[in-house]
């Protein structure tokens, strides 16, 4: 699927209900938003934007290291219905991008704030625009503003305008956002916001269309809007790699994506095995990002980066002292790959037994506490060969982290099993009845998040197991862990009686039924990525 392809701007709601593949509920929420803006607000929306949510199915904690991944977006999405607000509004805020953000939910409450924009007029200041984003704190407005941030410093910073461009003001805007992604659940909620916020901002301000006048092409392509909410996701403290993004803009209702994001953004699409039903169960332990991410996410970005310099160094790759190499970067530059080459199976396995030689290094080497396993920072530092001052410029400085020692070996392992896991999955679609395989992929993976990567908890592990005794072929948590969802393969004609054993087996759904049992565990179909609707 090409990068390069526009975003899809809908002007009639049957062409877009029919390229969504969701089903009638789904639909019937675009009316509900529809309808309850205009109650709020007084006039019609002018656009609905929607970007789904996804399930990883395989490749988790590798996408910044640049390794390919393999998700699918799921048909439950955040939609965000957005006007501009004319000065004869009743409602306040006229001034320049002001916005009153108000949620359909009721736990979400009204939010009302306006960027200020940087005075100096300084041409090459990165910043123009400021808006205020809590990282120690995530509120539900903070994904719209991260949205909206990117949009402001990319579209009206005076630094990206051309000498013929006028300088514009960014519209005072209404907005009302809907969302059926469960939060802090694995399934990319924040993505689906981050990406809807940005398509929502720029369509208000007159941006989709006029790139379509400005430069000839066909509107925002899908790669641009996947960089952009990758670097707006960043503004809420966590250092993702793009996976979330890419499939909630890049996907398509008749697969999965393999996406790579070396030597550049690329999104294939696999074929899932007829009979095979990817189930999604959420554990109801919720990962809270803002608290963890020092001491997990972020501390896991760190350890994989300078596990890939160390790993570098002992292989006698000339990488610069200034760059942050990744683990896939290692692997090519040892396998002497040729620029723009995709990584097989094959090619794969002969890089990282060269490399699983190496592993060592990056294991402690006098361990004489148990409860300490990993290297100390003095360490790790030594391991690199840098200066502790360009250590800290390089892999510090950016993010923030708590940790006393990095398990840089274990690490470095998952990451370079999982990357093959996800070749041997993907490849594994391909042929007929292989099911068993595909699932033995999955247990193996959820595996080595647990016992390498350290990102499961007691209660994932449990809903796996019961998956698998349950029948799945194969079960894993989905997404970052820590809590959060599984996902499980099942055979179709098992989808029911699975649904029931894991209601009898995992106790926190023992009460549950009907709706509420369907919001926790359900069956996903691949859907359709990000689009905007044209009210006309
Ligand atoms: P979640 O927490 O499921 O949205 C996160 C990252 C991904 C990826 C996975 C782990 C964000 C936005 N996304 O996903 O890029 O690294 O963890 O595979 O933080
Ligand atoms: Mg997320």
């Amino acid at each position: 699927m090409a990068a390069k392809q526009g975003i899809p701007i809908y002007t009639n709601l049957s062409d877009l209900f029919g390229s969504l593949g969701v089903s009638l509920k789904h639909v019937e929420r675009w009316h509900d938003l529809a309808a309850e803006f205009e109650r709020r607000f007084g006039k019609k929306p002018t656009y609905i934007s929607r970007a789904p949510g996804r399930v990883n199915l395989i490749g988790e904690h590798i996408d910044y290291a640049l390794f390919g991944v393999l998700p699918t977006a799921i048909e439950r999405d955040i939609l965000i219905a957005c006007a501009p607000r004319d000065a004869a509004s009743s409602l306040p805020h006229h001034s320049p991008g002001s916005v009153i953000a108000d949620n359909m939910h009721t736990k979400y409450t009204r939010q009302i704030f306006a960027p200020s924009q940087l005075s100096d007029g300084n041409a090459s200041h990165a910043e123009a625009w400021r808006l205020d984003i809590d990282t120690k704190e995530l509120r539900w407005e903070s994904y719209v503003k991260a949205g909206y941030y990117g949009v402001l410093n990319h579209h009206f910073a005076p630094a990206n305008l051309s000498d013929n461009d006028e300088i514009q003001q960014p519209v005072a805007v209404d907005l009302l956002v809907t969302g059926s992604v469960p939060a802090g659940s694995g399934l990319s909620s924040s993505a689906a916001m981050v990406v809807a916020s940005t398509l929502a901002f720029l369509a208000v301000n007159g941006k989709l269309e006029n790139a379509a006048t400005a430069s000839g092409n066909a509107l925002l392509n899908k790669g641009d809007l996947v960089r952009i909410s990758m670097e707006n996701e960043k503004r809420v403290g966590v250092n993702s790699g793009g996976m979330d993004q890419a499939a909630s803009v890049m996907s398509d209702p008749s697969s999965a994506l393999y996406i790579s994001f070396h030597p550049e953004l690329k999104a294939e699409p696999v074929r899932l095995p007829p009979g095979a039903v990817f189930i999604v169960a959420n554990s109801l332990v919720v990962s809270d990002k803002a608290v963890t991410a020092k001491r997990r996410y972020n501390l896991r970005v760190v350890e994989t980066l300078v596990a890939a310099r160390i790993l570098a160094r002992s292989l006698g790759l000339d990488v610069g002292e200034k760059a942050r190499v990744t683990l896939r970067q290692v692997v090519g530059l040892s396998a002497g790959e040729k620029e723009g080459e995709d990584i097989g199976v094959v090619s794969l396995m002969g890089a990282l037994k060269r490399i699983q030689q190496e592993l060592d290094i990056l294991k402690p080497k006098n361990q004489d506490n148990e409860d300490e396993l990993g290297v100390t920072m003095e360490e790790m530092i030594g391991l690199t060969g840098l200066a502790p001052d360009v250590f800290y410029d390089v892999y510090l400085s950016w993010v923030e982290i708590e940790a006393t020692h990095f398990q840089l070996y274990q690490r470095a392992a998952h990451v370079f099993g999982e990357a093959l896991r996800v070749l041997e999955f993907r490849d594994a679609c391909l042929e007929v009845d292989n099911l068993s395989k595909l699932g033995q992929l999955m247990n193996e993976s959820h595996f080595s998040c647990s016992t390498l990567f350290d990102c499961s908890c007691p209660e994932l592990d449990q809903l796996t197991h019961l998956a698998r005794t349950a029948g799945a072929y194969g079960s894993r948590l989905t997404g970052a862990g820590w809590g959060g969802c599984t996902v499980s393969l099942v055979a179709e004609s098992e989808v029911d009686t699975f649904i029931r054993k894991i209601r009898e087996t995992y106790p926190p759904y023992k009460d549950l039924d009907g709706e509420t049992l369907n919001e926790v565990i359900f069956a996903t179909k691949p859907s359709s990525g990000a689009c905007v609707y044209k009210v006309e």
